[in-house]
């Protein structure tokens, strides 16, 4: 596949980007063998007890590049990665890189609805799962995927594989194997990754290996990795940011080590980071809290700890605060998004900045627009809309054009739907957002998604969902519901949304029953109007 007309870069801005030494022509391929040919006997991946060398990774990369190739995938197809933070992971990443076939990353949390959705959408190929994770079978799963979606044909199963291909098999076929993939040309799609789906269902953003690169290596550059850095991949790495913001693939361009964790509670990530030296991690704000928690009592010596980056959702400033005194680490804040932008506070930024800000962009071309609602700038200080073009932020989403004609305006801004402010330093602060999604912890669960799932319920004759600030998640979720008839209890409309396959973290946290929507809610025009509304009548009655 390559990229359509109106997802590539006007060729003047192409051309700008590689005189800029942005773009470099490397792919994912050729940057893992050039570190393995530098410092082939050090250690890139630590998970349990395994310990992969950068040679290791290399060679397990290049069998399933021909095991994959050999199963008849072709160059540009797509391959659903839904995989736990395992090393796994990353061989398969690898491989499907090198034989240029596409992932398109999946959340662990993401369930068949969603699976089935990226199948068709991305019209994926094949499907990678573990066996089983956090009491999950996967392979139950891609039986059903199988029967719902014809395309994808090749399964392959890290662990016990039943009928389906083995991860072992896949990779020992390869390692037998002559075939030769061809290298990926560096300005074409490497992969996909999912939007947060802020209105209906996750879109797919596709990145290339010269712009998804070049934020690894600006990332690993500002978040300062070496090859003494010892990186911990905690929240699952599927996700854009613990994936490169730096992430574990900004890591391994460091030639850092990568630690993952099966996962980011404390209980599991502290005696790794003891045992394995870890410098550096990523955390949204709610696990940062958790840790801080933990962090004093613990029996774990967390003194490696140099860098802990918050990211995600909104770090609060008093919480920010707390951070340096109670972990003794240089906190980093975080704000960016797959679709591209990131923007980061610096190590050596003043702590003022550091506790205020969400930081400044990984790169001058970064172009940045705060406008009102008319798309005029805003004087800088005031609040408006984040609008950003840029080296490795897209100009359109996978066959979408309907979303692309409401995200991008006509000159190429990605329309973030944030709500910032500037300060005279550049950094950014976010005040809010102007989608209607919610941000839980980090997840992001677009309101609409699940008011369609709910509206499917037999005893539900309208539903809203709106996000209402939580001191734990920052923002959880909450259903307001008017039945049809007999009204059914919450749990079973909790109970509903599982069983409509979605993940668990798109569950309501809560389910409000109305009889109506009040009359100023019901006089809103806009479902967007009448959330606002809900969620301000929910919060007044809380603060009474
Ligand atoms: C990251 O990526 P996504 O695609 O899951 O979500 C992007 C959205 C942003 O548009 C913003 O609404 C929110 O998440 N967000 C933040 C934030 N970081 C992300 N809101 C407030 N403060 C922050 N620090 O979440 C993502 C991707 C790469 C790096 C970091 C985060």
């Amino acid at each position: 596949m390559t990229l359509t007309a109106q997802q590539i870069w006007p060729e003047e801005f192409a051309q700008r980007y590689r005189a800029a030494g942005h773009w470099r022509g490397e792919t994912f391929g050729s940057y893992l063998r050039e570190r393995a040919a530098a410092h082939p006997e050090r250690v890139a991946i630590v998970a349990g007890d395994t310990r992969w060398t950068y040679a290791e990774l290399d060679a397990r990369a290049d069998a399933l590049a021909r095991g994959l190739l050999d199963a008849g995938i072709k160059p540009g197809e797509r391959v659903i990665v839904h995989l736990p933070n395992i090393p796994e992971f990353l061989s398969v990443v690898f491989g499907l890189f090198r034989a240029g076939i596409l992932p398109l990353y999946a959340l662990p949390a993401h369930r068949i609805t969603e699976i089935e959705h990226f199948a068709n959408s991305g019209e994926a190929v094949g499907y990678v799962a573990a066996e089983r994770h956090d009491g999950f079978d996967y392979r139950a799963l891609a039986r059903e995927l199988k029967t719902r979606v014809a395309s994808v044909k090749n399964v392959f199963i890290v662990g016990n594989a039943d009928e389906f291909t083995s991860f072992d098999a896949l990779e020992a076929q390869g390692r037998a194997s002559n075939t030769e993939p061809v290298p990926p040309v560096p300005s074409t799609v490497a992969f996909l990754q999912i939007s947060g789906g802020s209105t209906g269902l996750s879109k797919l953003i596709p990145r290339t290996h010269d712009d998804y690169i070049y934020t690894l290596r600006e990332s690993a550059r500002i978040c300062g990795l070496d090859g003494d850095s010892v990186f911990m991949g905690a929240l699952p790495i599927a996700h854009n940011y613990p994936m490169s913001s730096p992430g574990v693939l900004g890591a391994l361009y460091a030639g850092s080590r990568v630690v993952l964790s099966p996962s980011p509670s404390p209980e599991a990530a502290f005696p790794l980071i003891e045992r394995e030296r870890v410098t550096d991690v990523s955390l949204v704000p709610p696990l940062l809290l958790v840790w801080m928690q933990a962090a004093p009592g613990t029996k774990a010596d967390l003194s490696s700890l140099k860098v802990v980056q918050v990211g995600g959702a909104k770090l609060m400033p008093e919480v920010a605060r707390r951070v340096r005194p109670t972990l003794g680490v240089t906190l980093q804040q975080v704000f960016g998004m797959a679709e591209g932008l990131v923007n980061y506070t610096r190590l050596d930024d003043p702590e003022e900045l550091i506790i205020q800000t969400q930081g400044r962009p990984i790169s001058e071309d970064d172009e940045v627009l705060v406008v009102d609602d008319q798309g005029n700038a805003v004087p800088e200080g005031e609040a408006g809309y984040l609008l950003t073009r840029g080296p490795y932020t897209i100009r359109g989403y996978h066959n979408n054009p309907s979303a692309n004609a409401r995200s991008f305006t006509e000159d190429g801004f990605y329309r973030t739907g944030d709500i910032v402010k500037r300060t005279p330093e550049g950094y950014v602060v976010v005040q809010g957002r102007a989608t209607d999604h919610i941000n839980r912890a980090g997840e992001k669960i677009s309101a609409e998604e699940i008011e369609d799932h709910l509206l499917a319920h037999p005893q539900v004759f309208d539903a809203a969902v709106v996000s209402i600030p939580d001191e734990y998640l920052g923002e959880r979720s909450c259903a307001f519901i008017i039945a049809q008839g007999e009204r059914p209890k919450g749990a079973v409309l909790k109970q509903w949304i599982r069983s409509r396959g979605l993940a668990e973290f798109k569950v309501p946290d809560q389910v409000v029953f109305v009889d109506s929507f009040s009359a100023t809610a019901a006089l809103k025009v806009s479902r967007k109007e009448l959330r606002a509304a809900l969620r301000a009548q929910l919060t007044a009655q809380d603060d009474a």
